[in-house]
């Protein structure tokens, strides 16, 4: 493969025992940086014990404190900020829906490097200057649109700052100004496949050759069916405002895993009850520590993620870590019926017995008892059939589910189109439970 299909080769190709000491020395630096300069992180570590003189290199991680949403949200809105406010260019925010919002500050140096982080992501779905980069993520205080513009710009793609929504306007540039690249959330990457055949175009009839898809959950079910929609190849990329926004991690043209940016994000898996560190190969939750962003410097901060790495040869040529996708977050996995289920494996069941992937899982508790309750809108083609045919289809769906859950729902199939869609992140469960408790 060419050097061409890396943005920074030397960082991308590094040798891993070269990336562990590069890691190593920014780790120490960014331990003293913390401590000096943000108390409440000073106090965690004084309270166990531990200095940044204890902190020799990467195998001394374990010995620092963990990072919760919690601690955040204590310490809104400044609380975390290690460099003097003025030397600060930019927020951003999390789009949380229960509590205070968590506010990440960036210096133009942090801004930089996320930028970076976005332009290794773009150039690893084979772009180039050529390219017209359609950002149909938000933009504002989410970080989506403004990530992948940054990493657009520093490509030298044609970049179509579009945000979210307004789907007639988003079909009209795409087509009109040839877009090669979409990025937006997989869930309306998928409206769009569905809207431009709605308005009689076929895959073919777009410029589009690649997406570039994250910020929620999604399946390899789901993946495909985009790409055949859209007629292009869809990439996961991965991010989180904490620690920077999109570009965490991003995949290449293997389309298995994602390959963590490791030289400025350290990742660990721990088991997210007793916060033991976790061999890779495991499944766990997600631990990141920022190596060397300088006013949001989050250590050890746990995502609530739950996946797996691995160091797994690439045939890219990439030696940085990769991150399997996301199964959800484990404050995202439901327990029904004393079952942990997370609403990806209900999304798998669905695309593979052939629905498209507009759903919506409710769950609540009457009597005592918790209910599971799915609602999958039908394609046109499908609504056309007999209440009878509908009636089995739902019980053989239901049955499908069951075997991959062991649990048993109720299935409802309804009408196209009586499911709202979403431009951003979607919204795909609703617990009723916690109405009650
Ligand atoms: O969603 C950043 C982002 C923007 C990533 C655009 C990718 C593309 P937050 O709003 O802070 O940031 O949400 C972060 O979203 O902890 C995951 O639970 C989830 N998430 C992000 N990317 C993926 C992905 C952005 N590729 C939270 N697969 C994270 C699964 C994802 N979940």
């Amino acid at each position: 493969m060419s050097n061409n299909r890396y943005y920074q080769p030397e960082i991308e190709t590094m040798p891993v025992e070269q990336m562990k000491a590069l890691q190593s020395e920014k780790l120490v630096k960014q331990v003293r940086h913390i401590y000096d300069n943000v108390p409440y992180y000073r106090a965690k570590m004084d309270r166990k014990g531990v200095t940044p003189d204890d902190i020799h290199g990467i195998e001394d991680l374990h010995k620092l404190p963990f990072i919760t949403k919690d601690d955040l949200r204590d310490q809104y809105p400044t609380g975390f900020l290690a460099v003097p406010q003025s030397e600060c260019v930019r927020i951003h925010s999390t789009s949380g829906t229960t509590g205070r919002r968590v506010v990440a500050f960036y210096t133009q140096h942090d801004v930089d490097l996320w930028e970076d982080c976005c332009a290794r992501s773009i150039m690893a779905t084979g772009g180039t200057e050529e390219d017209v980069v359609q950002v149909a993520y938000g933009y504002g205080l989410f970080t989506g649109g403004a990530g992948l513009h940054g990493g657009s710009h520093k490509v030298g793609s044609l970049t179509l700052p579009m945000s979210s929504g307004n789907t007639e306007r988003q079909i009209q540039f795409m087509m009109d100004l040839g877009a090669t690249i979409l990025c937006c959330t997989p869930s309306y990457a998928a409206y769009l496949g569905e809207s431009l055949k709605e308005r009689g175009y076929k895959p073919e009839d777009n410029k589009l050759r690649a997406g570039i898809f994250g910020a929620e959950p999604w399946t390899e079910e789901m993946r495909r069916d985009i790409e055949k929609s859209l007629g292009i190849k869809a990439y996961d990329i991965y991010g989180l405002t904490e620690i920077s926004g999109p570009g965490v991690a991003f995949e290449c043209e293997e389309q298995h895993g994602m390959h963590i940016n490791e030289d400025h994000f350290l990742a660990e898996i721990i088991d997210p009850d007793t916060e033991e560190v976790l061999p890779e190969g495991e499944k766990g939750e997600l631990v990141f520590t920022c190596l060397d962003k300088e006013a949001f410097p989050m250590m050890r901060y746990r995502t609530r993620d739950i996946c797996v790495l691995t160091r797994e040869k690439c045939s890219c040529g990439r030696t940085l870590i990769r991150m399997k996708k996301p199964m959800g977050r484990s404050d995202d996995m439901l327990i029904i019926r004393g079952v942990n289920v997370f609403p990806s494996q209900i999304e798998t069941v669905l695309l593979q017995e052939g629905y498209a992937p507009n759903y919506l899982i409710e769950v609540d508790r009457i009597n005592n008892n918790d209910t599971l309750d799915i609602y999958v809108e039908l394609t046109e083609d499908q609504f056309s059939d007999t209440v009878k045919a509908i009636t089995a289809a739902e019980k053989s769906l239901a049955n499908a589910i069951k075997v991959m859950l062991g649990i048993n729902p109720a299935v409802h199939l309804v009408a196209p189109k009586t499911i709202a869609r979403s431009e951003g992140k979607a919204v795909r469960v609703k617990d009723k439970r916690k109405l009650h408790d």
